[in-house]
């Protein structure tokens, strides 16, 4: 390849040897190749892929810490849908190459395959995917800025889709070390959504935590209006990992056995250094969870160290069991899926040259790994055995408890597939649909006998049919099979689908997915707890006995509607919060006269949709603004006459009880502000925060004073000026937003009629707030809680018809961060987990419309 850096000469290619603009041009192309074939790079354009690049970028911050310069990192999602990770490292290199002539960290964030000097950092262990990580995001990113703390100073530079668009350039003084980036993801590349999912983010975020004992990470999801941080850092690491996968579950032992050795291997090449750590904890319930990792890339599919353990394992209590008489003449031999019954554990492996199966490193092969993970494990067991020979007795007897069950299971298994076949037909409970096709029937399951009922009238029985679910399912979690299969919903529910259960083949009444009776199963439950809960557990029975069904993407979840709202005879049905705010502003809007007070101008009508639509976006992008105690107004009016661009920083002053804000207009405005007040210019509100409360940041100690100055990026000023700008084309002054004295407008509602209403407002902003509360005149909203609060015609219409009805698609794209997820949420019933169910729903993070 030409143009790559790594093979050219540079005296005699003309792309990098003129001047710096032109040195671009090779590497310029380099990068196109990435935003050509995403697929190639970055596995995608999909959502998973846009989460990816946020791994890619942190993958580099994790390797600064496994390297030993970071022991912080910081990531935020801003509200115009950017994302920014920082951290406290050593921060990307900024001096000139000797050869190519341009700044390092240019380099590292457009040269594809540019390995030697800048490469990984000479990096012992590293997660990144070699040589490609933050450059393929810079690529695919609408901008992408990065400051670098190094030497004192603040260096700054920016690109778009990859090309520099600001060459490097210092901004300010730096109090420690470390790399800030920020970018958003190019809409014209992920077509799909730009939109982070925090839930997934955060998730990652803490795995991470747990993987790097003692890396403090935060994160904080700047959309919401009242942002809050969350903090992960565990002292203790992967075997606080394991304690948290046993959360509301009861330990067989207090304290997780922990076996670690690092060693060096002779591969047939070269040396390989091989850290192993296994912690492992075993829990009351009858399923497994095992999650492996290498330089903390989770893999799904296992490996050779997840094989080296199971082995290990079965081998090291069938040994202590003999060895201890343990076993009677009559008990069942002991396997590998009995000794694996309630077990939680991590296997964590740092590697200097892992192999792995693909590209998305989801299985481990490197075969080495088996036999150190084996010794050790072995090793580590028989000693912990020996050493507790009270735990090594729980843990012989949960293991032939399974033995037992696992016989019970299998006659259970077969009696359901019995009655589901044996001409014992379908259960009473369902209603069935007269069609025939599984390819053209939806079968409802519903929570509850009167929403039931109600599903069953307001249904088209050509295709629908209905199976209500009465009270509480059993959690599939916390008992074993054959007691679950003993439970009469579950029965019912396994009979209509027709597919069978579980492992094995038919014969044995296993799982088939061409037998199954619809090709949509929708979950249909309230809005609330107790229906996201009866949602959970159906999902987690489905997911563990009939995943098929979710691979072939026919399981689904209703969604019914949110309101009803009913002005004079109309009434509508409205989905969410948001839809209602809209609708609130277009039936205020109706009938309405807007005037301006200075010229006696009356806007037309569709002037005011516009200024209001507007206003209202403003409105609520400002949170942004007021979130660091400035005022939305007092913000706006700073707003560039000609070109109504707005500040991008703000300054917040504060000293004792009193507060002033100073805006920003941009990093130049920003370094000259600093500079006057002799700051750094790495400083955040977080940052800060940690200077003064936690362990010194770079090892460096703030001294405290009454005066603390913070400056914030206000992410949104950029929509906002848009805006400003698209309200400025409707006619509406916007030289000032703040209220004044004198009212500068009117609204008149039902103008000419007996009604006619005439409301003063003293400034724009006023105006989105008069519009809703006319909206709210009367018309009566009304909040449904439960399906059983609809006819059965109402159920049909809002979420059941399919021409108007939304659903959400199941999808499982990681089934073992699924079943990871599955698992933490359905440990036990305490207050929190509920709350976790809320805030995380299932179908935000892991449905897809
Ligand atoms: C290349 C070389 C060095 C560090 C880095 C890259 C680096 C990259 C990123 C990306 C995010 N945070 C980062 N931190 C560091 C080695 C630097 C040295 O030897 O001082």
């Amino acid at each position: 390849m030409s143009d790559t850096p790594d093979s050219l000469e540079p005296q005699k290619n003309p792309a990098i040897s003129g001047t710096y603009d032109s040195s671009q041009l090779g590497k310029l192309e380099g990068l196109e190749a990435v935003r050509k074939k995403p697929g190639m790079y970055i596995g995608g354009t999909d959502e998973r892929a846009l989460h990816h690049c946020v791994s890619e970028v942190l993958d580099n911050s994790v390797d600064e810490h496994l390297a030993g310069h970071c022991t912080r990192i910081e990531v935020a999602i801003h509200v115009d849908g950017s994302i920014s990770i920082r951290d406290n490292g050593r921060g990307i290199p900024v001096d000139i190459h000797p050869i190519y002539k341009i700044p390092g960290v240019e380099m590292v964030l457009t040269t594809l395959h540019s390995g030697g000097k800048y490469g990984q950092g000479g990096y012992k262990f590293s997660g990144g995917t070699h040589g490609v990580g933050a450059k393929c995001v810079n690529a695919v990113s609408e901008w992408f800025e990065v400051e670098v703390s190094r030497n004192s100073q603040v260096h700054h530079m920016k690109f778009e889709r990859g090309k520099t668009t600001k060459k490097l350039e210092v901004i300010g003084k730096a109090r420690g070390t470390g790399t800030l980036i920020t970018f958003k993801p190019d809409a014209e590349i992920f077509r799909e959504t730009t939109v982070f999912q925090s839930g997934r983010i955060s998730q990652r975020l803490r795995e991470l935590a747990f993987l790097n004992s003692g890396l403090e990470i935060i994160f904080t999801d700047e959309r919401p209006a009242e942002p809050k941080p969350e903090r992960y850092y565990y002292k203790d690491g992967v075997e606080e990992f394991v304690k948290q996968l046993n959360t509301g579950k009861t330990p067989l032992h207090p304290k997780p056995i922990r076996i670690a050795k690092e060693s060096t291997v002779k591969l047939d090449d070269k040396d390989a250094e091989v850290h192993a750590e296994v912690v492992l904890q075993y829990n009351d319930t009858y399923n497994d969870q095992v999650l492996c990792y290498t330089n903390t890339i989770h893999n799904p599919d296992g490996g050779t160290h997840l094989s080296g353990f199971r082995s290990a394992l079965t081998r090291a209590i069938n040994q202590h069991a003999k060895a201890n008489n343990l076993l009677k003449d009559k008990d069942p031999q002991i396997t590998g899926d009995d000794v694996r019954e309630g077990l939680a554990a991590v296997i964590s492996i740092k590697h200097s040259d892992p192999k792995f199966e693909s590209q998305t490193k989801v299985k481990l092969l490197s075969p080495e790994v088996e036999s150190i993970v084996g010794s050790i494990s072995y090793e580590g067991l028989m000693f912990y055995f020996d050493a507790n020979p009270s735990v090594a007795k729980r843990i012989v007897d949960k293991g032939l408890n399974a033995a037992r069950a696992r016989e019970a299971a299998r006659k259970a298994r077969e009696t359901v597939r019995k009655g589901a076949l044996s001409g014992g037909g379908l259960p009473g409970k369902l209603a069935d649909c007269s069609e025939r096709d599984p390819a053209l029937t939806e079968l409802y399951i519903v929570e509850g006998d009167s929403a039931g009922g109600s599903a069953k009238q307001g249904r088209d029985r050509r295709f629908q049919a209905i199976l209500p679910l009465r009270g509480k399912l059993i959690n599939t979690e916390k008992a074993r099979l054959d007691k679950v299969l003993s439970n009469e919903e579950i029965r019912t529910l396994i009979t209509a689908c027709g597919t069978g259960i579980g492992e094995g083949d038919e014969s044995v009444g296993g799982f088939n997915v061409a037998k199954a009776r619809y090709h949509k199963i929708i979950i249909m439950t309230d809005a609330d707890v107790d229906g996201s809960h009866i949602r959970t557990l159906l999902l987690t029975f489905i997911y563990r006995q009939m995943k098929g069904l979710i691979e072939r993407g026919y399981i689904y979840i209703a969604q019914p509607p949110l309101y009803k709202i009913k002005r004079k005879k109309r009434e509508q049905y409205v989905d969410n919060d948001e839809q209602l705010n809209r609708i609130l502003l277009e039936l205020g809007s109706e009938d309405v006269v807007l005037t301006r007070h200075s010229d006696s101008h009356v806007f037309a009508p569709a002037q005011v949709d516009k200024i209001v639509e507007n206003l209202a976006a403003i409105e609520k992008l400002g949170a942004g603004v007021t979130r660091y105690g400035a005022g939305l107004a007092e913000y706006l009016d700073t707003h560039d006459a000609a070109t109504h661009a707005l500040p991008r920083y703000v300054a917040r002053i504060r000293e004792g009880n009193k507060e002033a804000h100073e805006f920003l207009r941009d990093e130049t405005a920003r370094a000259q502000f600093l500079q006057k007040h002799g700051l750094n210019a790495d400083l955040t509100e977080q940052a800060e925060n940690a200077a003064n409360s936690t362990a010194p940041f770079n090892g460096e100690k703030r001294p405290l004073s009454t005066k603390r100055i913070t400056i914030h990026e206000i992410f949104e000023s950029t929509e906002m000026a848009k805006l400003i700008k698209a309200i400025a084309a409707t006619g509406l002054d916007i030289a000032r937003f703040s209220a004044t004295e004198a009212a500068q407008f009117s609204i008149t509602e039902n103008p000419g009629q007996k009604s006619e209403a005439k409301t003063e407002l003293h400034g724009p902003l006023e105006i989105v707030a008069q519009i809703r509360a006319n909206g709210r005149k009367g018309l009566s909203i009304q909040r449904y809680k439960g399906l059983g609060e609809m006819n059965p015609k109402q159920l049909f219409e809002t979420t059941m018809d399919p021409e108007k009805r939304r659903l959400l698609k199941v999808n499982i794209e990681d089934a073992a961060k699924a079943d990871a997820l599955f698992t933490l949420l359905m440990g036990d019933e305490v207050p929190p987990r509920r709350q976790f169910i809320e805030d995380n729903a299932l179908n935000v993070q892991f449905l897809d419309v």
